[in-house]
């Protein structure tokens, strides 16, 4: 069955749905990308099935219209495909209410913030949506996007200045509370949001910057949250797997791995919905998990990505299943990122790691390299120079960390001549261009490693400093070009290390 041949998904459907009604809206989500779907929606529904509540989500999505079209054209419905090499299993949330485009209708934005029904703001918008600089954590004041939002009050661009707008609309209307919920992998991501919507308002003009200010200060709350689900791109593999195993056509399926979790601090100043019913965990550690989460996790995932990707793979499961890489992604994951991890009480370390492997290795779910290796710019800075400085203030040198920056650069801006392969290729990095120029103007590694990150602070201006890591990322991207990811790990000292789950690890807080 193609799913052209096949009606439609739609509420009509018999036996798709745990409820006939669609909740009314209490929360405006912003970017309705597939993590989303398939992760707070799918928590959403779990909580109104079983505790009810107004809690249905007006999902907005920045620049694209085709996920908002399509959801139209499904009654907001689309299918979450949970994929294991056991088999999938299907299931369809019925929580969003509407969806449009912020681009097409930035008014609509504000308004939707601002109605006094909307309970909860959530954000999934990536690490470069929040447009910050990452060296000092405030708002990035020469990007042309916050330029605009904060000289332009009715056509906002960014989440920031849509927030803070649709807040000053509550503030004149009815003054109704508000909970702004950052699902990012950045880290306490609810305090690095609360610091950008304010500085946002401080830079409005004097009177509305106190009003904005008194306003966020006592109407709004702003928890931080770990998300953690792995969730491919959306690919005609699913839409054929849904139509034959389904018997719809959805043009919008969303895979996942089985796993997922969310642990959330409860502090949400206009209530939220019963989460903890989809298995959402409320603690008041969450940045205990978010460091484990954007380290172990994150840290290492960009590793096998970019090691994967100079190797030929395809996918992560291919890139995790070549020794020499396990070995390295155990290797940074114990040795260079642990240290610095403040690990939550309860939470055992082998088996933590024992469970992302497996989850890495889920052949079936199709992860690809290119997708994780994208906007490494931008995650890297989360990923990197906090564990790497503490490593080098301790006299060590965090050799993997080194090769990951390699890795990166030897993916994204190649030295002349040298071509690292398409899934190389296919990686998108708002800094390509930016690096290209430095590659193109460097006659080896130690040049570009030099360029780019002590002189473009690529990854701070911590690292920028550090002239022994910078050296080393150069010594490492000369390997890469000359001879290949395995040497470089060689280099990096992987192969004659023993096995990593063997050593004795010290855990120690950042
Ligand atoms: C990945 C994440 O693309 C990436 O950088 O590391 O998207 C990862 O799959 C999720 O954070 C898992 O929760």
């Amino acid at each position: 069955m193609t799913p052209s041949s096949l009606p439609r998904l739609s509420a009509h459907r018999p036996g798709i749905l745990r409820r006939q009604a669609a909740p009314a809206p209490g929360m405006v989500h912003l970017g309705l990308g597939n993590f989303h779907r398939a992760h707070q929606a799918i928590y959403t529904d779990a909580a109104i099935a079983s505790h009810g509540g107004d809690w249905g989500i007006i999902g907005v999505s920045s620049r694209s219209s085709a996920i908002p079209d399509a959801m139209h054209a499904q009654d907001m419905l689309y299918t979450v495909v949970e994929i294991s090499p056991e088999g999938s299993n299907f299931s369809v949330p019925r929580v969003h209410t509407d969806a449009f485009t912020a681009a097409n209708d930035p008014d609509r934005v504000v308004q939707v913030i601002g109605d006094a029904a909307t309970r909860i703001v959530s954000l999934t918008v990536t690490e470069n949506g929040y447009h910050y600089t990452p060296a000092t954590g405030s708002l990035n004041l020469q990007d042309p996007a916050i330029r605009h939002d904060l000289a332009n009050a009715g056509t906002s661009r960014t989440p920031i200045g849509q927030i803070v707008r649709g807040l000053q609309q509550r503030a004149r209307t009815h003054g109704g509370p508000v909970t702004i919920l950052s699902c990012d992998n950045l880290a306490d991501n609810g305090h690095h949001t609360r610091r950008l919507i304010r500085e946002f308002a401080s830079l409005l003009s004097p009177t509305e910057a106190t009003e904005t200010l008194a306003f966020i200060d006592n109407c709004t709350s702003f928890p931080s949250s770990m998300v953690d689900r792995i969730v491919p791109a959306t690919t005609d593999h699913y839409r054929n797997l849904v139509a034959a195993q389904a018997g719809y056509a959805d043009s919008i399926p969303v895979p996942a791995e089985p796993f997922t979790m969310w642990i959330v601090e409860d502090n949400f100043i206009a209530g939220r919905p019963a989460w903890e019913a989809g298995g959402a965990v409320f603690s008041n550690d969450v940045a205990g998990y978010e460091q484990l989460k954007v380290r172990l996790l994150n840290g290492t995932h960009s590793l096998i990505a970019y090691l994967g990707a100079l190797s030929g793979a395809v996918t992560i499961p291919d890139s995790v299943a070549h020794p020499h890489i396990e070995l390295a992604a155990r290797s940074v994951l114990r040795d260079e990122y642990l240290p610095s991890v403040a690990v939550p009480a309860g939470v055992d370390v082998d088996a933590y790691e024992e469970q992302l492997f497996s989850r890495w290795r889920n052949t079936a779910l199709g992860h690809r390299t290119s997708q994780v290796g994208s906007d490494g710019s931008v995650k890297l800075r989360q990923r990197i120079p906090l564990p790497a400085l503490q490593l080098l203030a301790n006299g060590g040198m965090p050799h993997l960390l080194a090769l990951t920056t390699a890795a990166y650069l030897t993916c994204i801006a190649p030295l002349n001549g040298f071509d690292p392969g398409p899934q190389a290729a296919a990686m998108e990095d708002p800094a390509r261009a930016l690096l290209s120029t430095s590659a193109a103007q460097s006659r080896s590694g130690q040049e570009l490693a030099q360029r780019v990150l002590a002189e473009h602070h690529l990854l701070g201006d911590k690292l920028a400093g550090r002239a022994d890591f910078i050296k080393r990322t150069g010594e490492l991207i000369d390997t890469l070009h000359a001879h290949g990811p395995i040497a470089a790990m060689a280099d990096a000292g992987t192969p004659s290390r023993p096995h990593a789950s063997s050593l004795q690890t010290t855990r120690s807080t950042p």
